[in-house]
């Protein structure tokens, strides 16, 4: 071969695995990063999954620990508390104080409190009307519609502005002190 010709051959050549390099160069970075988002997506999507699996454990490990109602699990607490701590221990796990919506749901809640704290007593229930002399709402501040009252109560005026619920007494409520300690039951949502 004459040199111009090998020239020419080996620019050729040059030519060759430098466009391949560059082609590849171009492509693997869009290839790699569109897999990178696509393997984000994944992980995001399976991340998701694990932690409602997770969530849909814990209520199933509360309603057989406790009981099932329509729509929500109840499970006891056996140390007794005031309303405060009461509250922030159900919320810790991702329930909250109960809180009867009808006579059947207090019913329910009684029958289960009888059996889980041994008969008599009064427990909390997520009612309070700690922001406004007399206007009793639910632990995330909206107003409650269903009640339960005892003769003569609530009657504890700017003293009392938690809500018990007596086990024996036909699950009635009254007003008591907050700081008070009574037994609890925390309730989970289903959904
Ligand atoms: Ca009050």
């Amino acid at each position: 071969m004459a040199n111009g010709a090998k020239l020419l051959c080996l620019i050729w050549v040059g030519v060759v695995i430098i466009s391949g390099t560059t082609a590849q160069s171009r492509s693997k970075p869009s290839r790699s990063g569109k897999g990178k988002d696509d393997l984000k997506n994944e992980i995001d999507k399976l991340w998701r999954e694990v932690n409602s699996l997770k969530e849909m454990q814990a209520l199933q490990t509360v309603c057989l620990k406790g009981t099932k109602i329509h729509k929500k699990c109840y499970l006891s607490s056996k140390s007794p508390k005031s309303y405060h701590a009461a509250n922030e221990d159900c919320i810790a796990q991702g329930g909250t104080l109960t809180i009867p919506r009808s006579s059947d749901e207090g019913n329910s809640l009684r029958s289960y409190a009888k059996k889980s704290l041994n008969g008599a007593g009064d427990i909390w229930i997520g009612v309070n009307d700690m922001t406004t002399e007399g206007k009793f709402v639910d632990v995330n501040g909206l107003p409650v519609t269903y009640f339960n009252w005892d003769r003569n109560e609530p009657r504890g005026g700017t003293r009392e502005n938690c809500v018990v619920a007596s086990i024996s007494s036909q699950g009635k409520w009254s007003d008591e002190v907050c700081r008070t300690e009574k037994r609890y039951i925390c309730e989970y949502l289903i959904p």
